[in-house]
């Protein structure tokens, strides 16, 4: 997979360096290339922004670095990229957007500061192009280069032979399979006894058969606490009677 970031703080997008990500781009399955906007702009002062029509307050990317950047980064590969504009007022970003991102051969990140890119760039690229105007939660944020970090690494992390084990995003929460709809439970490992705190006696058990249902009931448990909303927007199917005895 390729990946473009058009940022004026390429230095911002350098964890793309370290740990998963990292290691996928040494090992070639991941080509990430980070650009400076500045680079397409003209005058002494490399301007990025300016006021907006209309009045009020901030200012807003200008349309020309923009125009030219993407022209360029378009002109540098085959085919069409799924251009990802991250902004609060955008889509939600989920694991299944995530999921969907992963089998894109070519993603161009537009991160922004200030109040965001002048429309007319996401109208021209829109009307070619696969634009994807993605928010990655309710709250705001200085900038779209922390949201391109976290939605790079929720989508590196899907990509045929990056995570070392395939099997550990099958029990993701949010993944889909038995346990949709569900948050992960807790997890355990050795010493058997810290601080006077031990490990579930069922986990050492060997019965798979109570240990899988544990899982769930921990997991059901966890769900009901920190996101009710899950548990109201999931098909009902979804629950057995032993989930609603809890
Ligand atoms: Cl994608 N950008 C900014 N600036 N703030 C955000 C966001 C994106 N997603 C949530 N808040």
């Amino acid at each position: 997979m390729r990946l473009d970031v058009v940022t004026i703080f390429p230095e911002y997008l350098e964890p793309l360096n370290v740990s998963l990500v990292g290691k996928a781009r040494a090992r070639g399955q991941l080509d990430v290339r980070i650009h400076d906007l500045r680079r397409w702009t003209h005058d002494k002062h490399h301007t990025v922004d300016d006021t907006p029509y209309g009045g009020g307050p901030g200012m807003v990317m200008k349309p020309e670095p923009w125009g030219e950047a993407l022209d360029a980064v378009l002109a540098s590969g085959e085919g069409e990229p799924v251009i990802v504009v991250p902004t609060p007022s955008g889509v939600p970003f989920t694991q299944q957007l995530a999921v969907e991102l992963s089998t894109k051969p070519w993603l161009v990140f537009t991160p922004a500061r200030y109040e965001g890119i002048d429309r007319r760039v996401i109208e021209e690229y829109g009307d070619r192009l696969d634009v994807r105007e993605v928010s990655i939660g309710d709250y705001v944020l200085a900038g779209g280069e922390a949201p391109v970090l976290v939605m790079v690494e929720a989508v590196a992390r899907l990509l045929p032979g990056v995570l070392g084990n395939a099997a550990s995003h099958q029990d993701d929460s949010f993944a889909p399979g038995p346990m949709a709809d569900l948050l992960e439970g807790p997890v355990y490992t050795k010493p058997p006894e810290w601080r006077d705190r031990t490990i579930p006696e069922v986990l050492l058990s060997g019965h798979h058969g109570k240990i899988a249902r544990w899982r769930r009931d921990q997991a059901f448990r966890r769900t009901v606490r920190n996101r009710p909303d899950l548990i109201e927007r999931a098909d009902p199917a979804a629950f057995d009677k032993h989930d609603r005895a809890i």
